[in-house]
């Protein structure tokens, strides 16, 4: 005897017709089982197509079939051309429990090349704990992919990609990063005003890069079920042309990995980073929150901004820096909520936080 609660809301005007399955299990059969139940990338998935192509490591899901609780395993990998290589996991699963695991592989071969040829990834496991795997039949696994875009201008002798953005109502909630293969950040900027274009010149040298515009509102630039404007963002040629016209209805994020192919090596200042950082405590709290500012120079300005969940401001102000002492933000006056702080460094980089006020 169960019960069973699939969470459903009352509606008056429709009705639900639910079907389902019990699977009941008996003791497990094997005590050394690993097997490869998902490769996450590099695949041709439509489900996986928010991260897919990839310029970074392949990932794949693996889960512990045996009795034993899995803390080891051998992985053997490689793209169909490419080199082969192994990889040991360690960790440790229960019964039937899974995780992700990121296979290292810097074989060129997987993201440089013509992105029209359908690839073909190739993962095997063994040797659970050391052991004999009991069950090989689920050791081994294959994915399909295309390999992500190249870019590039016509006799690779320019090296410059523009941002180009426009906001929307709600400027704050947007923010962009560009990552190298590494994952480093080699770019990334917050915007501070609505409704306005904004247009960033970078220059790149050639390599494997991921662009991605994030939205801490979760609904996009662009989105027909709110009142927040339309905004969108564009990766641009220096003259005319996109490289990229990112679809601005796209939730909490979007982003596309590309092979930028170059003749020309750009001057490093080119590329900003930016070390800053902006940690906000207690939190939740009742009003009264701590700000510990990181990365920025001694006695510098800082302006800060405080939103509403509905995206108004409701509190302004200036930060002197100062690394010995923490900044404080007064909330008490306002009503019970979640807010969002957000202050810029002098390159335009934002920095922004959720706080919850009780
Ligand atoms: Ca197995
Ligand atoms: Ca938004």
């Amino acid at each position: 005897m169960f019960s069973v609660d699939y969470d459903i809301t009352y509606d008056p005007d429709g009705n639900y017709r639910f079907e389902g399955q019990i699977v009941a299990y008996g003791e497990p059969n094997m005590a050394y089982d690993v097997e490869i139940s998902q490769i996450l990338s590099p695949s041709d998935d439509k489900l996986e197509s928010r991260l897919n192509p990839i310029c970074e490591s392949p990932s794949v899901r693996i889960r512990n079939n045996g009795s034993e609780p899995l803390t080891s395993c051998q992985f053997s990998y490689g793209i169909e051309g490419g080199a082969t290589v192994t990889h040991e996991w360690t960790g440790n699963l229960a019964f039937l429990e899974s995780v992700e695991v990121e296979l290292p592989y810097d074989d060129p071969a997987l993201f440089e090349g013509d992105d029209e040829e359908l690839l073909v990834f190739e993962v095997e496991v063994n040797q659970p704990n050391g052991m004999l795997d009991e069950e090989p039949l689920n050791n081994k696994g294959s994915s399909r992919f295309h390999r992500v875009p190249t870019w590039s201008y016509s006799d690779l002798d320019d090296n410059r990609l523009i941002v180009w953005t426009k906001t929307n109502q709600v400027a704050w909630e947007t923010s962009v990063e560009l990552l190298d293969a590494d994952g480093n950040v080699v770019w990334e900027r917050g915007y501070p005003t609505a409704n306005t274009t904004f247009k960033d010149t970078l220059s790149l040298n050639q390599g494997c890069y991921r662009f991605t515009i994030n939205d801490i509102g979760d609904d996009g630039q662009s989105f027909w079920a709110n009142s927040d404007g339309s905004g969108y963002t564009r990766l641009k040629k220096v003259a005319g042309g996109n490289f990229i016209n990112f679809e601005p209805d796209f939730g909490k994020y979007i982003s596309q990995a590309f092979f930028f192919q170059t003749n020309l090596v750009a001057v490093e200042e080119a590329l900003p980073v930016s070390p800053s950082s902006m940690r906000l405590f207690p939190n939740p709290s009742d009003g009264v929150f701590q700000v510990s500012l990181g990365g920025f120079e001694e006695g510098q300005s800082l302006d800060w901004q405080c939103y509403d969940a509905m995206g108004r401001l409701v509190q302004s102000g200036l930060w002197r820096v100062d690394s010995r002492l923490l900044q404080t933000v007064d909330l008490s006056v306002l009503p019970a909520g979640t807010y969002a702080l957000v202050c810029y460094d002098e390159q335009g980089q934002k920095l922004s936080g959720w706080v919850q006020k009780y």
